[in-house]
């Protein structure tokens, strides 16, 4: 038995955290008619409810949030109602669980948005890549740049949804600010060339990430407002900001001011590798007031040692989650871990879902 830190409570704003692992969001593709979550994913985050914190798979804020197919939401009553039985279950496990809110921004296709719209971003900058939507996947559609008109009302739906969040029972929110969707598309200089008080210095280009974070804090209470940033990564076309260490400097030290909870940060390249690009993750810990979330390729061993040093307090684990609902207790006991199955990772049903083996299953089975 280990006596690491990982397995050590962890007192997160009013909730105290059994350990100090956290289940990543991921996004798993089997929403239902009205993208409302899966009946299964009552049990798919039941079964993970030991992880210390769990975070949801994103969760669109509205219609217009929306980029990829089959991804759940958190708008309507029906959505609500949904997450309630998931909130209920991972509760009656005694876990804790957060949900995370997402804006694909430019990520999207017209045939997922309202009346076949253009997806909107910070500018008409097209991304280079693909989405998954009709079951194939298809070009990103040329997004329109928001009005400065329509950003209070984009604010009010991330407050909107928060409200949903506390309504259906989640211990909290993240605020999805990482992986090249819209709050990232507006951080950056590579995606956001606006002329308004919304581009140009860091300062414009922070505002509407401290705005939607100040709104949700508003609105549901800073102690149970998260928020994930990943200032070097790639994904979905993120070119790297011109200065990556002053923006999130800034950032996270406007975040301070918010009170926010923890700041959760994706270290290098989402899913890859670690030391893509020079960025100095210490500094915006030092800065940061609340938890630090580290993510982005730990196993157990880097997570002891990150835990140890103090350069974290919790740690997210994406793929070992998926494949390992008793991946604290396999971590606790140094068991094997079960092998994650990208194949079944986006959409799908029950394989791959909830049928991962247990350590107590596979026991069972070899007697
Ligand atoms: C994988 C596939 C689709 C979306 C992210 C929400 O990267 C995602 C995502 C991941 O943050």
């Amino acid at each position: 038995m280990s006596a690491s830190k990982l397995f050590e409570s962890y007192k997160l704003g009013p909730i105290t955290l059994s350990n100090r692992t956290v289940m990543a969001p991921l996004t798993r593709n089997r929403a239902i008619e009205g993208f409302v979550p899966n009946p299964l994913a009552v049990e798919y985050y039941a079964q993970r409810a030991t992880a210390g914190l769990l975070i949801t798979e994103a969760s669109q804020i509205s219609q217009q949030g929306q980029g990829y197919q089959d991804t759940p939401g958190i708008y309507t009553k029906e959505q609500v109602a949904g997450w309630k039985k998931v909130t209920d279950a991972v509760h009656a496990k005694g876990g804790h669980i957060f949900i995370q809110l997402w804006h694909v921004g430019r990520i999207s296709h017209t045939s997922l948005q309202p009346n076949g719209g253009a997806p909107v971003s910070a500018s008409a900058i097209k991304a280079k890549g693909k989405t998954y939507v009709n079951n194939t996947f298809t070009e990103t559609s040329e997004p329109r740049a928001l009005e400065l008109s329509e950003i209070p009302g984009l604010i009010e739906d991330y407050r909107k949804a928060a409200k949903n969040a506390i309504e259906a029972g989640f211990d909290g929110v993240e605020i999805h600010a990482a992986n090249g969707y819209l709050l990232e598309q507006f951080a950056r200089d590579s995606t956001n060339k606006r002329t308004d008080e919304y581009g140009g210095s860091i300062e414009n280009r922070a505002r509407l990430i401290l705005e939607v974070a100040k709104a949700v804090a508003e609105e549901i209470g800073a102690e149970r407002t998260g928020i994930r940033i990943s200032p070097v990564t790639p994904a979905n076309d993120a070119a790297l900001d011109s200065e990556p260490q002053k923006l999130f400097d800034y950032i996270v030290d406007g975040l301070n001011a918010e009170k926010l909870v923890y700041i959760h940060v994706v270290e290098g390249a989402t899913g890859g590798p670690r030391d893509i690009a020079p960025f100095d993750y210490a500094s915006l810990r030092k800065r940061f007031k609340g938890a630090y979330i580290a993510n982005n390729g730990y196993d157990l061993a880097l997570a002891e040692k990150v835990l140890a040093a103090g350069e974290a307090d919790l740690i997210a684990f994406g793929k070992l989650f998926i494949a390992n609902s008793d991946l604290v207790e396999r971590f606790k006991t140094g068991a094997e871990l079960n092998k994650p199955d990208q194949a079944t990772f986006y959409g799908g049903s029950a394989k791959g879902y909830t049928d991962y083996p247990t350590l107590a299953e596979k026991k069972q089975a070899a007697e």
